[in-house]
């Protein structure tokens, strides 16, 4: 008889179940045990077949971090943290400070801190080659052992430029060839907006080899830039060993019929997964600290008179979005139990001063499915190429979930910023008006709108509006919303 997938069943269970109810075309679903690899709870899984609710007891029970009778040693550091934050907080209350207000929007050409900070050292080219090869199999259990760099923030800043050092940046765009329309429609607002004052090279990325005339009408649409354009490498863009593709197919196929968005979509997994494992890997970058992703069909509707990327270095902000929103449950069931599993096997890696608060509102149980709109990212390299961030993707990859799931980029990228990075590190670029179909950042607050001479409608903007978790991001960061926050609601 054919399993039926129940609502509260997770694609995952409902597979294993089809599986445990006699379905053989999922024989393989959690593949073939490695024995040289500590895989994510296989064992478990292999023996929930057997015993489908005991596996899900256990499961919950192993990967909670809110049930109070088991030893959480990520609960443990995530209370601590909280404490820290509230105290935090209160002492900046009591003297008076304005702890509500965010950093304020930057001003042009902010000198630099030190000139005399030491230059960080460059990650070697025989490093930058070893992290090219994705071998989870060999990765695995070695970051267990690179114990001074479980502060992520630590390892950011011994390897990427000081504050006060010259910036090294760029912009990067993944891209087919069929969209370089849009891509050049894009590339006018950035210039306009931001690439005629400061002229960063651009990185063109595809999984296919771009085409004469693409590279022509790209290089034609940026003279006097720089431009660079690489090609993936298969196996950063293409099966696992361990991911069974007609689980896969058939997860699809799945998700298709039940109407998730890019639900039955192969390419679209393997975007996620590069955007999620792998751009920062490419040889192109290697050269740079620093990125600004940039998509077809997206634009700027304001001027942006400062250079975000000095500014966010020489502030020591790692990650900086513009657009904040919720995630479809359906793309990611299992994301948050592989998360739990992983920070309690691995609380080191959590930053005591993290953000959890904008991904969870229950210290840590369950995501809120917020996450920053991955489309728009300027960020340091250093938080993907960190231990923490590798042994967290290498994770995550084992599980499957980009495949038998359709995990984004974006929730993957949001949950490892806000759980690694200390809060004062992520940044909101509340100024920087951007427009990717169908929500945008357009600055409510008018003088912004104004002196940055934006395009955009006010009364749009996305941020607080219900699905966008501009609220969630200004509370979990303790900042005061705007007094006009509720001009764009929906
Ligand atoms: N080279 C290449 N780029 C892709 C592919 N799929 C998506 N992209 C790029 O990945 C980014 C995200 O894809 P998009 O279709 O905009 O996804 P959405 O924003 O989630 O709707 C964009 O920059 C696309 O150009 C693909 O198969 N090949
Ligand atoms: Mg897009």
């Amino acid at each position: 008889m054919h399993h039926k997938q129940t609502s509260n069943e997770s694609l995952s269970e409902y597979v294993s179940n089809s599986l445990a109810n006699g379905q053989t075309q999922f024989a393989s679903y959690f593949g073939t045990p490695n024995n040289n690899v500590p895989v994510v709870a296989e064992d478990k899984k292999i023996e929930g077949l057997v015993d489908q609710e005991q596996f899900r007891q256990q499961e919950a029970a192993d990967s909670s971090f809110g049930e109070d009778s088991k030893m959480k040693p990520g609960q443990d550091i995530l209370e601590q943290a909280q404490v820290a934050q509230h105290q935090d907080f209160q002492k900046q209350q009591e003297a008076g400070a304005n702890a509500a207000a965010p950093a304020d929007v930057p001003v042009p050409m902010q000198p630099a801190a030190s000139a005399a900070a030491p230059a960080a050292p460059v990650v070697s080219k025989e490093d930058m080659a070893k992290m090219r090869k994705i071998t989870p199999e060999s990765s695995i259990g070695k970051y267990e052992t690179d114990t001074i760099y479980n502060d992520t923030m630590e390892y950011i800043k011994k390897f990427s430029g000081k504050p006060g050092e010259k910036v090294k940046a760029c912009m990067v765009s993944l891209v087919r060839n069929s969209e370089v329309h849009g891509m050049v429609n894009t590339i006018k607002s950035y210039r306009e907006r931001f690439i005629s004052k400061y002229p960063y090279p651009w990185i063109f990325l595809n999984d296919e080899e771009f085409t004469e005339d693409t590279k022509s009408k790209l290089i034609e649409a940026l003279p006097g830039i720089d431009v660079k354009f690489g090609l993936v490498p298969t196996d950063h863009w293409s099966y696992p060993t361990w991911i069974n593709q007609d689980t896969a197919a058939a997860c699809r196929k799945k998700m298709g019929e039940d109407g998730i968005i890019y639900g039955d979509s192969e390419s679209y997994r393997h975007m996620c997964r590069y955007q999620s494992g792998f751009f920062w890997r490419h040889e192109l970058l290697d050269d740079y600290d620093w990125y600004w992703r940039v998509e077809p069909d997206t634009n700027l509707h304001c001027d942006v008179n400062y250079d975000v990327f000095q500014w966010m270095q020489d502030n020591n902000k790692m990650y900086g979005f513009t657009i904040t929103i919720h995630e479809y449950l359906a793309t990611i069931p299992t994301l948050w139990d592989q998360t739990k599993k992983f920070f309690k096997e691995n609380p080191s890696y959590l930053n005591k001063d993290n953000l959890m608060k904008f991904v969870s509102h229950d210290q840590g149980d369950s995501y809120n499915l917020c996450h920053y709109w991955s489309n728009f990212e300027i960020a340091n390299l250093h938080l993907w190429r960190s231990p923490a961030y590798r042994h967290y993707f290498d994770t995550l990859d084992r599980a499957g979930g980009f495949f038998y799931e359709r995990w984004g980029d974006a929730p993957v990228h949001s949950i490892a910023a806000s759980l690694f990075l200390p809060k004062d590190s992520i940044h909101f670029l509340k100024e920087i008006g951007y427009w990717h179909p169908p929500y945008n950042n357009c600055p409510i607050d008018d003088e912004l709108f104004r002196s940055n001479n934006c395009d955009c409608d006010q009364n749009n903007d996305f941020t607080f509006q219900d699905y966008a978790c501009g609220k969630e991001y200004y509370a979990a960061q303790g900042f005061e919303k705007p007094s006009n926050w509720e001009r764009a609601r929906s």
